[in-house]
């Protein structure tokens, strides 16, 4: 579901948000997303550009694909380390336009939404997209006092007093690369996730309605009968087509992300996705 937000609603912060969310049955369309008003986004001030930051560092990973099923639509991901090691965000930029122009005719930034998602699906296994993933840090302004993902004063606020969870409750940043993803997945312990677009081309997400997850698990499962962990895909290793999932009924939704929204995961919401570039 898409929602956009009065100033007034929005301004509630993001728990009350969320109880709007629910009271809509959102969790039974998988992800959704938030247009925050133009007044929150003109707040935000032009922050810091992250590419051009030359003191935090971070090792992106490269990731490579191989098909686990035999009909097209069951991947594996593995990764490893960037063989540069550390880099700034620059070099980042510069090292996945190398990518891209390997990759030749596959220049994310010239198609439109539909025919990146097939390119992506058609050359999965043909390329190794480079991901800055897990870099703690946040990009908001601490003038932000609303949806600052740096400081979001959920419900968690309240039992853990004094500390922050790490990792769950402190913000990260991701630097996608041209058709780097994610696997599908679902939060440590189940709870929401929330995630800001601040700049670059779009991200592409998929999710499973909530409600169907336990049948999806069982389903994938059967495509890795030699798995010993019961919950592998925690292991987040996992990229499905949905087109085969859709055919085998479940409900699966595409949302497209773009600069300045957010999308919000839902507890047991199984969601995965490609950052265009
Ligand atoms: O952007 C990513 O790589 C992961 C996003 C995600 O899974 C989330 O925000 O819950
Ligand atoms: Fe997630």
């Amino acid at each position: 579901m898409v929602f956009r937000p009065s100033a007034t609603h929005f301004n509630k912060g993001l728990d009350k948000y969320i109880q709007r969310m629910e009271s809509k049955d959102s969790a039974r369309y998988g992800n959704a997303k938030v247009i925050p008003p133009k007044s929150w986004v003109a707040n935000l001030g032009n922050y810091e550009d992250p590419l051009e930051n030359e003191t935090r560092k971070f090792i992106p990973i490269k990731q490579t694909v191989q098909l686990a099923d035999s009909h097209d639509s069951i991947y594996r991901v593995t990764s490893s380390e960037h063989p540069l090691g550390e880099m700034t965000g620059r070099i980042f930029k510069e090292e996945n336009e190398k990518c891209v122009k390997n990759w030749k005719r596959e220049d994310p930034l010239a198609l439109d939404y539909r025919q990146f998602t097939r390119e992506f699906w058609h050359g999965i296994t043909r390329r190794e997209p480079l991901y800055g993933v897990d870099v703690p840090g946040t990009l908001f302004p601490p003038h932000v006092g609303t949806w600052n993902l740096s400081r979001l004063g959920t419900m968690l606020d309240e039992v853990i007093v004094g500390k922050s969870l790490e990792t769950v409750q402190t913000p990260f940043l991701y630097f996608g690369g041209a058709y780097s993803s994610f696997a599908a997945h679902i939060e440590d312990m189940n709870l929401y996730s929330i995630n800001f677009l601040h700049g670059g081309a779009a991200k592409v997400w998929w999710s499973i309605a909530t409600g169907e997850e336990i049948h999806f698990e069982k389903w994938v499962q059967r495509y890795f009968p030699k798995e010993k962990c019961p919950a592998f895909l925690r292991h987040k290793s996992v990229l499905i087509n949905p087109s085969i999932l859709q055919e085998c009924g479940f409900t699966v939704k595409v949302m497209v992300q773009e600069k300045h929204e957010f999308i919000i995961t839902h507890p047991h919401g199984y969601h995965w996705g490609v950052n265009v570039s």
